[in-house]
């Protein structure tokens, strides 16, 4: 068979498995420094912080994570003032991260299939998993918040990073009380969040704070059967939750055999239900839809239109599995599925959901502008894979007029891998895009990491400003920016 050219370029990959490996190293060292080594210029409006969170540690003094989701919090703080950037990143000081540190080994179980060194024998009826802070930082009411899904935040010294102890909100939390890692700031400036405490029936809390950063509402919710819900949306009236099709059989975790995460399946074949849940209301009836979605980690947003919701979402066919003896470092990206844009159609009269796929492109890490969280929106940006079709690593940023259904794609390939973008409106700006899109971009060709700033009309005209750092940041996570 004689392949096109077009056809040629597609089988050739956008990256090297090894160029990809290099960010799964661990960063041991806490930096602090202005950065001095700029390409272009930092437009400068652009004045604030941004917060980053994600693994810095793959490792316990060599003994090596299963996964990365295990890797403890290091936060990096990269501020904006005058067209310079400062640079600092310190790691979360959990109990866990401090013990394991003194006593240079793997102490604790992980929630995705780090064990304790010494087969099921040293694991086998030990429940106690290793509380960690390395998904998401948000500021909020003058708070630096490190989050965790399945636990308590912890309280930031937001200018030295300094652990400061939990975050309990005047007692509303009580310990060890999870606090999901997604919140989301709705149009009147209230943070909402939720979180799920997980059984043979699920509670779903919700949480809303006001801007001084004090619970002022907690709702509680029983659902039936186990959750695995990571994120959620919110829209003027309703929080929604995607439960994902999946079953948990707590026997091999008990007996030592795998983790939490590796015992829960996606079962493909079933629905997902979709949790409606109003926030004014709270005696109003919780509605519960049915569709086939796949497994969902990220939603990017949703929407009321008169009896509509609309919700668009990252959805997987399947998710890898994370097997005992695999080592993600050697991750075939062409046998797993990608993650793609789907959008869901809730007709809430009817009681009916339609989906459609919006672009088949693998991609992770939605963003958009933050004023049109839980309303209508037109453009959406996403860390992306460098080819349309495919799953591959992240290489790119995807920017979708989702009115005009045009594309835009910044590439990285084939040395540079992407983390999550976040767009920061212009001071003042007049349009939805009018703003610029912030990413930590890992370059293995010189084993560091940059931060790069695009200007979000117009992706494809390469970046404003790229800022070398001195070090690499390990792939990461969540992140937010604040003008203060
Ligand atoms: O659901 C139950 C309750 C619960 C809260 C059971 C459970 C043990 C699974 C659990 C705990 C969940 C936790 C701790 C989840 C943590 C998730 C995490 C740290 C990260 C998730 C990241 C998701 C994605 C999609 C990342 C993608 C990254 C790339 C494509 C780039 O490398
Ligand atoms: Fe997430």
């Amino acid at each position: 068979q004689i392949l096109e050219p077009q056809d040629q370029q597609n089988l050739q990959k956008s990256y090297t498995l090894k160029d990809w490996q290099g960010g799964y190293e661990s960063l041991n060292q806490e930096f602090d420094y202005w950065i001095d080594d700029i390409e272009g210029e930092i437009p400068p409006e652009l004045q604030g912080t941004l917060f980053r969170n994600g693994p810095g540690l793959l490792d316990i003094n060599g003994q090596k994570l299963h996964h990365p989701f295990d890797g403890d919090g290091m936060i990096s703080r990269i501020t904006f003032t005058n067209s310079r950037a400062h640079f600092r990143n310190r790691f979360v000081t959990t109990a866990g991260y401090l013990a394991e540190k003194k006593a240079g080994k793997i102490l604790y179980r992980g929630v995705f299939g780090t064990q304790k060194p010494g087969g099921w024998l040293a694991n086998i009826f030990d429940f106690k998993i290793k509380h960690i802070a390395n998904t998401n930082v948000i500021y909020w009411g003058k708070k630096l918040l490190a989050l965790w899904e399945a636990s308590e935040p912890y309280l930031l010294n937001p200018h030295t990073l300094e652990t400061l102890g939990n975050e309990y909100f005047n007692g509303v939390l009580s310990k060890g009380e999870a606090f999901s890692a997604h919140p989301r700031i709705d149009a009147n400036g209230t943070l909402v969040n939720f979180a799920i405490t997980p059984g043979l029936s699920t509670t779903i809390n919700i949480f809303e704070l006001n801007t001084d950063g004090e619970i002022t509402n907690k709702q509680n919710h029983s659902v039936a059967g186990f959750c695995f819900i990571h994120d959620f949306v919110i829209t003027e009236n309703y929080c929604i939750f995607f439960q994902n099709p999946v079953s948990f059989n707590p026997i091999p975790f008990a007996l030592g055999i795998s983790s939490a995460a590796q015992c829960i399946k996606v079962q493909k074949n079933q629905l997902t239900k979709i949790i409606i849940i109003p926030r004014q209301n709270p005696t109003k009836k919780i509605k519960i839809l049915e569709t086939q979605a796949g497994f969902i980690f990220h939603h990017v947003n949703a929407f009321e239109v008169g009896n509509e919701v609309i919700i668009d979402s990252i959805c997987y066919e399947s998710l890898p599995e994370v097997e005992p003896n695999s080592d993600y470092r050697e991750t075939d990206f062409d046998a797993n599925s990608p993650g793609k844009l789907w959008r869901f159609n809730l007709n809430l009269q009817t009681n009916t959901v339609e989906n459609h796929l919006i672009d088949d492109r693998s991609c992770e890490f939605p963003t958009m502008h933050p004023h049109h969280v839980g309303k209508s929106y037109r453009y959406l940006y996403a860390a992306a894979a460098h080819k349309s079709t495919g799953n591959a690593p992240l290489q790119a940023i995807f920017k979708l007029d989702l009115e005009l259904q045009q594309r835009q794609l910044w590439s990285a390939a084939p040395a540079g891998f992407i983390g999550e973008p976040i767009f920061i409106p212009r001071p003042n700006s007049q349009t939805e895009d009018d703003g610029w899109l912030l990413a930590l971009v890992y370059d293995a060709e010189h084993h560091r990491s940059d931060v790069v700033i695009l200007d979000a009309v117009n992706l494809e005209k390469g970046e404003i400003a790229k800022l070398h750092l001195k070090h690499h940041i390990p792939y990461g996570l969540h992140g937010s920016f604040t003008p203060e």
